[in-house]
C-alpha cells in the first residue's frame, strides 16, 4: 500500500517541528526514525529519542529547518491502520530570502503541498493575538489557504495555545480564514493532539 504524505507548512517559528516530533511521539512514536530530504535531493537519516529530536531540531532562531524532515506514522483508521508519512517543513516567508539556502527550502516546501494527502497549515495564534492578524499571519498564509481550501485533508492548526495571547489570536483567526477547519493546538503541551488525530485518522 502507497504510503500518504502529511505535511506541515507555515511560516518560520510558528512550532512545525516541535509539532512534528511531539505529534508523532503522541501517536506511538518512539525512537524516531527521521528520514531528511536537502533541496538538491540528497537524502539521510537518524534515529533519535524525542528529547533529542525535539532539542536538536526545533528552536527560537529563524530559517532552523533547511529540508524535509520526514517521520512514519501507523494509525488506527476503522478496522485496520495507516500509515502517514509525516513531512515537517522549512519556514516559509512574504520575501523572497536573501539566503539562496532558504529560497532553495522554501520551494521545497511548497513542492511538497502539491501532492500530499494532508496539509496541516500552522500558524502562531499568540502571535497574531499580540501583534494582529496583519503582523502575525502572512500574505503567504492567505496564499496556502486560498490554495488548499478545496483539500479534504486541509485544516489550520492555530499553534501555542498555552501562551496568554493566543485566545485572542484564535478569534481573529477564525475571523480571517472562517470556512476552513481550524485546529487549536500546544505543540508544546501537546494540547488538541486528539483532535488532530482524528481528523488526520478521517483525512487518510
Ligand atoms: N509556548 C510555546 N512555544 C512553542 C510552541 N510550539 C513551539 N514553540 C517554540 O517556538 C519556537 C519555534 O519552534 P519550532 O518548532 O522550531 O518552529 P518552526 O520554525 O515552525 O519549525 C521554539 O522555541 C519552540 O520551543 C507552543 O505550543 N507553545
Ligand atoms: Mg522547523
Amino acid at each position: 500500500m502507497a504510503v500518504q504524505q502529511g505535511v506541515v507548512i507555515g511560516k518560520t517559528n510558528v512550532g512545525k517541528t516541535l509539532f512534528t516530533i511531539n505529534f508523532a511521539s503522541y501517536c506511538g512514536v518512539q525512537e524516531m526514525h527521521i528520514s531528511f530530504r536537502e533541496p538538491d535531493g540528497r537524502r539521510s537519516s537518524r534515529v533519535l529519542q524525542r528529547e533529542d529530536a525535539a532539542a536538536e531540531l526545533a528552536g527560537p532562531e529563524p530559517h532552523k529547518t533547511r529540508r524535509l524532515q520526514s517521520i512514519s506514522l501507523e494509525l488506527p483508521v476503522g478496522k485496520g491502520t495507516r500509515h502517514l508519512e509525516l513531512v515537517d517543513t522549512s519556514g516559509l516567508t512574504d520575501y523572497v530570502h536573501r539566503d539562496v539556502e532558504v529560497r532553495r527550502a522554501i520551494a521545497q516546501s511548497l513542492a511538497m503541498i502539491r501532492d500530499a494527502a494532508l496539509i496541516l497549515h500552522m500558524v502562531d495564534a499568540a502571535l497574531v493575538g499580540e501583534s494582529g492578524p496583519v503582523a502575525g499571519l502572512g500574505e503567504v498564509d492567505y496564499q496556502v489557504a486560498q490554495f488548499a481550501q478545496m483539500r479534504r485533508g486541509y485544516a489550520i492548526l492555530a499553534n501555542k495555545m498555552d501562551l496568554p495571547a493566543a485566545a485572542r489570536g484564535l478569534e481573529l483567526v477564525r475571523s480571517e480564514f472562517a470556512g476552513h477547519v481550524i485546529l487549536p493546538v500546544s505543540a508544546l503541551h501537546w494540547l488538541g493532539f486528539r483532535e488532530v488525530k482524528q481528523f488526520v485518522a478521517h483525512a487518510l
